[in-house]
């Protein structure tokens, strides 16, 4: 088992993307530092930890940096191999968790917080404030 001091993850507590590597690593038993950004703001940790997207989560493991929820999940699984396997390990089961982890992504989380991604056409790329109504493709 990986010690807390080998482990850290950028997050925040209300983030949904941080959550999915903290059930992963709940569910492999792995200890880790939960380093908390501040609402609104970006750490010089993370500017340095994620400089392409900028955002959370990121796990930081040793030496290795690596970024975007799903892609942390599936590292978390293959590092860690004792215990149970998080995705499937039969390939078309796989392939369709690995579906609605996108579709979640694509569809769910942008209605969530109220920015559905607009269609072609709309103005400015993006419908404010509008949640799976007309123009949506919720
Ligand atoms: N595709 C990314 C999305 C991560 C994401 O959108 N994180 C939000 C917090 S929940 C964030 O950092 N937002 C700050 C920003 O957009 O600048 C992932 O799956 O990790």
């Amino acid at each position: 088992m990986a010690s807390a001091r080998d482990v850290k993850l950028i997050g925040r507590w209300a983030s949904p993307y941080s959550m999915r590597p903290r059930v992963a690593l709940n569910i492999k038993s792995v200890g880790y530092k939960f380093l908390q950004e501040k609402a609104g703001e970006k750490s010089g940790l993370l500017l340095k930890s994620n400089p392409v997207y900028k955002k959370i989560p990121v796990l930081i493991h040793s030496d290795n940096i690596v970024c975007e929820s799903r892609i942390i999940v599936q590292y978390i699984d293959q590092v860690w191999t004792s215990g149970r396997t998080i995705l499937p390990e039969d390939p078309y089961e796989r392939a369709t968790a690995r579906f609605w982890a996108a579709y979640i992504d694509d569809k769910w989380f942008p209605w969530l917080s109220g920015r559905p991604k607009a269609r072609v056409g709309e103005v400015g790329g993006e419908v404010r404030g509008r949640r799976g109504g007309e123009g949506s493709d919720v």
